[in-house]
């Protein structure tokens, strides 16, 4: 079935492959494993506050997919939305036809049409899956929206070493245009959940004494970089993006970037009732909090605010070391372009802006170092679809071993990072913050 449908494509090519896609729906044999209905939801976040969005299969997050490393996938998608949408399987090693982002050539999905994707989920661990159309300035689209949901590749043999997983999705709602200080437009939220609730509206997380609770939290905000804490307790940080740390250390708060995943395993010792949330107060009352409940134990959620806490991703890399060295290193510079007052910079990759940017050509087998220079006043997720890449220096200072999809590149500084071309196709490179997206922060690598 698969090999037929990849002849298909070969024949027609994608850009055929679309229309008639639009025009007649994909027909294919046999029931799908997983079924997503894309369409247009009243999500009622707390008692009285509803947001109107589109989801999957009329909730937020979308189903979670769980499916063995390796086994091939058939997921049904039909686009009951008013717009053309597309599904990005983020942090897997697929085919660009799959991999759910125009710019490589996935189709999209027109209104009222259904698309088939099949690949084999690939590599284990963590991953999500998104819309990836463009919003422009319209906060109700794209990752504005509530199309998100985790995808759990189960590895060969899974460690076990927990009682209790959870899965948390953070996310902002009813973006609207709001002054930054340098006067350029930045996005503002009314409301912010933790999966589809506000703080205080969702059945507790029930947890007992003793227990050890392994959470596995996306960030699936459009635009913002999150602080999460326990109240009263360790985070022993076991992966990011999925992947598991050289180190794993114990923070008592973390940092997740827009598209960010990041686990965590906590040893429930402190019975009480407590909240789980946004270290920063504004965030956390506009609702991005969820209460743990410890079993027997009641009364109001107590918020105990973490000590200050810094963010370096360096302490859970390999604690000596350097990298392997590069075949290629690229050097990419971001700036951005003030556009005025009420509307959003563009931005720039080498001095130039999506589509115009560079498509950098790649060779199977090579091993491509990118030197990023960061030369804005704001902080950007950098994602590479399609590879999993090391990051090898962050400030000037090398590092290796931790691997990602998504790294923060903070303001006025530098990092590097390193990919094996390992899966030939258009490969996507692009900021997760939407609105830098949206406005020229991509670029793509090709395959001679
Ligand atoms: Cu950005």
């Amino acid at each position: 079935m698969n090999a037929d449908r990849r002849q298909f494509i070969g024949r027609a090519g994608i850009a055929t492959l679309g229309s008639y896609l639009a025009s007649k729906g994909w027909a294919q044999a046999g029931p799908a494993d997983y079924r997503l209905e894309i369409a247009p939801l009243k999500l009622e976040i707390a008692p009285g506050k509803t947001i109107r969005t589109v989801a999957y299969n009329g909730r937020v997050p979308g189903p979670l997919i769980r499916w063995p490393e390796g086994k091939p996938i058939v997921i049904e998608v039909s686009n009951l939305s008013d717009v053309p949408e597309i599904v990005h399987w983020h942090g897997q090693w697929i085919p660009s036809d799959q991999d759910g982002s125009m710019e490589e050539g996935s189709p999209m999905i027109a209104p009222a049409g259904q698309l088939r994707y099949s690949f084999t989920p690939r590599p284990a661990g963590f991953r999500w899956y998104h819309t990836h159309t463009l919003a422009g300035h319209d906060f109700k689209r794209a990752t504005y929206s509530g199309q998100f949901g985790c995808f759990y590749i189960e590895p060969k043999s899974e460690s076990g070493a927990y009682d209790q997983e959870v899965f948390l999705t953070l996310h902002d709602w009813n973006g609207y245009m709001g002054a930054a200080s340098d006067s350029s437009m930045d996005v503002s939220y009314d409301y912010a959940t933790i999966n589809d609730r506000m703080l205080g509206h969702a059945d507790p997380i029930r947890v007992r004494e003793g227990q050890r609770v392994l959470f596995r939290v996306l960030n699936a905000s459009a635009t913002v970089t999150h602080w999460i804490a326990l109240s009263g307790h360790d985070l022993k940080i076991t992966a990011m993006d999925g992947n598991p740390v050289p180190a794993q250390g114990t923070m008592k708060a973390v940092r997740l970037a827009a598209a960010e995943r990041l686990e965590f395993l906590v040893e429930m010792n402190q019975p009480g009732v407590w909240v789980m949330g946004e270290t920063r107060d504004d965030i956390r009352k506009a609702g991005m909090g969820i209460v743990v409940e410890y079993a027997g134990q009641q009364g109001e959620p107590k918020w105990v605010a973490p000590p200050e806490t810094l963010w370096d991703y360096r302490p859970f890399a390999k604690p000596e070391g350097t990298a392997m060295e590069p075949d290629v290193k690229i050097p990419l510079t971001f700036t951005s372009k003030f556009r005025g007052h009420g509307e959003f910079d563009y931005w720039m990759i080498n001095g130039k802006s999506y589509p115009r940017t560079d498509t950098i050509t790649v060779e199977e087998g090579k091993r491509y170092r990118l030197l990023m220079q960061n030369k804005s006043a704001d902080d950007h997720p950098i994602h590479l679809h399609r590879h999993t890449f090391e990051v090898t220096s962050l400030e000037g200072r090398p590092m290796s071993g931790l691997r990602k999809d998504v790294v923060m590149v903070k303001a006025n500084s530098t990092a590097e990072i390193d990919f094996t071309a390992s899966n030939p196709g258009a490969t996507l490179f692009h900021c997760h913050q939407q609105s830098h997206m949206d406005f020229g922060f991509m670029m793509l690598f090709r395959y001679r």
